[in-house]
């Protein structure tokens, strides 16, 4: 390891001893919590199959046209073996339907089966990697109306429920090939361009909807459901079916995850102070962690005072074991595995961060009433040295440290990316 990575985390690691902090232990941790990495941010939210795709719906758009988009799956997985080789730890891979390889034959959604992911479920298998899933369902012309699920023509309705069916077999099939249970999020784009006269008939139609699309009890070894709302989307901007209250409810009464995705609240409230409220009333959580810039915008995941309050909830909690963690952004204007690395990278330094925090001590105080001193250390601990113990992760988990791995980025653009057309 090189001499001055380690010189700088023997002192940070004298110093965080100073305040009851076992660095050593903090990355221990650290190691153990994978991130779900999204497939989606490779390729635009594309996907492979052997169709028009219709329009992707529901505010899903990736713009900006950096060259070197992954084409097929081959490439795919090449890039997020880039991708990977630069991120600390162990992972999983997200993956979406419409990421199915069917030898270059029309499958449409509601015929897919376990065999057109296999060889998704084999590169996950081949690296001791679990895998999540998702039923794919926008971009398709049986979305383009705006609505499935809660459709009010009930052809759309059964093949979007046939879909979810298809998909909640893949994602068992998937948990049992790789010996950890799949988390299958359902997030449809259905809502309202402008102000509806029925939101309660579409509800009711997404709720029976839902009823009969999860009424085949799954073995929770093998397959997770989970459900994600939304606030507003681009051509749902007056009302969206599957809120945050729909959604809660249901995952409150069905026993099911609730997906909260970061960018998909009002912009004054934060997903950080949900976590403790809705863990309250569901088992477990999916999060998506993303970026809105004024709205639900998918931008790449920045360190922020809101990413590290979510992980300084998840870690002081213990939540870790309870809280799924998943990336959802898709930005096309700079190269898309510095995204994933520097997204990825982001949330595990903000986890990183949160290991490095003396929490019972701050408790203790906060619960005496003794809020000086807990405001004292909380500023103190700011600028404590936690990037020399980010730094020391990564080269323990031969991972170059810094932004050391950018040079492997622009040799892999060089020779890869930039060949494609
Ligand atoms: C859309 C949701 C959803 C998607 C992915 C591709 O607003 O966030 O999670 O981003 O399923
Ligand atoms: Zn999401």
């Amino acid at each position: 390891m090189n001499k001055s990575i380690q010189d700088a985390y023997q002192l940070a690691q004298a110093r965080y001893a100073a305040i009851g902090v076992d660095t050593d232990r903090a990355l221990e941790q650290l190691a153990q919590i994978p991130v779900s990495i999204h497939c989606w941010q490779g390729d635009d939210v594309g996907g492979f199959e052997v169709t028009e795709a219709g329009t992707a719906g529901g505010g899903i758009m990736a713009t900006g046209n950096y060259p070197g988009r992954a084409r097929t799956p081959e490439e795919l997985r090449a890039d997020l073996d880039q991708a990977l080789s630069l991120i600390p730890g162990r992972h999983r891979l997200n993956l979406h339907a419409c990421y199915a390889e069917t030898n270059g034959k029309f499958v449409d959604r509601d015929q897919l089966r376990p065999e057109h992911f296999r060889n998704w479920v084999e590169w996950a298998q081949a690296k001791g990697m679990g895998m999540d899933f998702n039923p794919t369902f926008f971009a398709h012309p049986k979305a383009d109306a705006g609505f499935t699920l809660s459709s009010p023509d009930e052809k759309i309705r059964r093949f979007w429920i046939a879909h979810g069916k298809a998909c909640r077999k893949i994602s068992a099939y998937i948990g049992r090939e790789l010996g950890s249970p799949c988390v299958m999020n359902i997030w449809i784009p259905d809502g309202f361009k402008d102000i509806p006269v029925d939101r309660n008939g579409a509800r009711a139609r997404l709720k029976a909807a839902l009823d009969e699309m999860l009424a085949e009890k799954l073995d929770p070894r093998y397959h997770l459901d989970a459900v994600e709302s939304k606030l507003f989307g681009l051509g749902s901007e007056s009302c969206v079916i599957g809120s945050h209250e729909f959604y809660l409810g249901y995952a409150v009464k069905n026993n099911l995850l609730l997906c909260l995705d970061t960018g998909h609240f009002h912009p004054t409230e934060t997903v950080s102070d949900k976590l403790s409220s809705v863990l309250q009333f569901v088992d477990e959580l999916l999060l998506h962690v993303s970026r809105p810039v004024r709205w639900d915008s998918d931008h790449v995941v920045i360190y922020n005072e809101e990413l590290l309050t979510i992980a300084q909830e998840i870690i002081r909690n213990k939540f870790q074991h309870r809280i799924h963690l998943g990336l959802d952004f898709f930005d096309a204007s700079i190269n898309r595995i510095a995204a994933w690395v520097i997204g990825a990278r982001n949330l595990l330094k903000a986890l990183c961060v949160a290991l490095l925090e003396p929490a019972e001590q701050l408790k203790t105080w906060e619960r005496a009433g003794n809020y000086t001193s807990r405001l004292a250390l909380l500023e103190d601990l700011k600028f404590l040295p936690a990037g020399a113990v980010w730094d020391y992760y990564c080269a323990l988990r031969n991972v170059p440290a810094g932004t050391g791995w950018l040079a492997e980025v622009e040799k892999y653009e060089k020779n890869i990316l930039n060949k494609r057309s």
